[in-house]
């Protein structure tokens, strides 16, 4: 673990330490409170496997010294094997800025998340799984809350805690992920950056393009439970292939940054620390 960095495994923030580091770092060289800008790679739904390879390797490859973080969003594989997820490694390996990711519904589907995580981790990648982290970034301390996310889905159209044990085991594993998301972000509210990362969709607005009759599948507004309540500067997921790019849980800015939205590998967002405001630059 870097100097200035803390997360999830270590215990809460101290209050008030990011803000003082940051501004320890970064006082001599900036005029106000408000740093300059980090620009945060993000994607999801890269689905690795051995064709998509090279695609990947070179999708990594261009992001260069300006990008301050990547963020990746789940479904980093295909199939959810450590051959695919060491693909992911291999390309993360070329990146100089830290990369977080969590895992998506395909990440599990060998149910080797272990494996998954530690083959990321020989390409340097730091999977948070109902977890957090901060990262100091040119100065900046930036909080990421970082979970899967499930099912459950949206007004009108609730998967119900009643019934069949099976039936209230995935209610139960929805309310795990809103707890864990919960704790995440009041872990890094003095962060002056705070960014929610998952994989399913907290938003119905960011599904807009997909069938109706699979939203439940895509994500629970349960999930925008603790994003109301702690007000992260942005939210990103992805998993619904056919969203929407850009919606919104009250006045926090939610982007879907599935690749086959966005039609890139990365979108690069602009994050200015503080003012709370998160621009889609490309
Ligand atoms: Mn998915």
């Amino acid at each position: 673990m870097e100097d200035g960095e803390r997360s999830g495994a270590a215990g809460p923030a101290a209050a008030g330490g990011p803000a003082a580091d940051a501004a320890a770092a970064d006082g001599a060289a900036t005029a106000g409170p408000v740093a300059r800008s980090l620009r945060i790679a993000a994607s999801a739904d890269l689905h690795a496997r051995d064709s998509r390879r090279e695609a990947l390797l070179s999708a990594f490859a261009g992001l260069g010294p300006e990008i301050d973080l990547v963020l990746l969003a789940g479904d980093l594989t295909s199939h959810g094997t450590p051959e695919e997820a060491a693909i992911v490694a291999e390309a993360c390996a070329q990146v100089e800025a830290p990369v977080l990711a969590v895992l998506g519904n395909h990440d599990w589907h060998q149910d080797c998340a272990d494996e998954l995580r530690t083959a990321l981790a020989e390409g340097g990648a730091e999977l948070l799984d109902r977890d957090w982290t901060i990262k100091c970034l040119r100065g900046i301390d930036v909080g990421v809350a970082g979970t899967k996310g499930f099912v459950g889905g949206f007004a009108g159209s609730h998967l119900p805690d009643f019934g069949e044990p099976l039936l209230r085991q995935v209610y139960a594993e929805t309310t795990a992920e809103v707890r864990a998301l919960d704790e995440g972000l009041r872990a890094i509210e003095n962060c002056p950056l705070r960014i929610a990362l998952m994989h399913y969709s907290p938003a119905a607005e960011t599904l807009e393009g997909e069938p109706p009759g699979i939203y439940v599948f895509l994500g629970s507004d349960r999930l925008a439970t603790p994003i109301v309540e702690h007000q992260p500067d942005v939210v990103l997921h992805g998993h619904a292939h056919a969203g929407t790019f850009r919606g919104a849980i009250e006045d926090v800015p939610v982007f879907n940054v599935s690749v086959e939205v966005t039609g890139k590998p990365f979108w690069v967002f602009e994050l200015k620390p503080a003012t709370a405001t998160a621009s889609p630059i490309h």
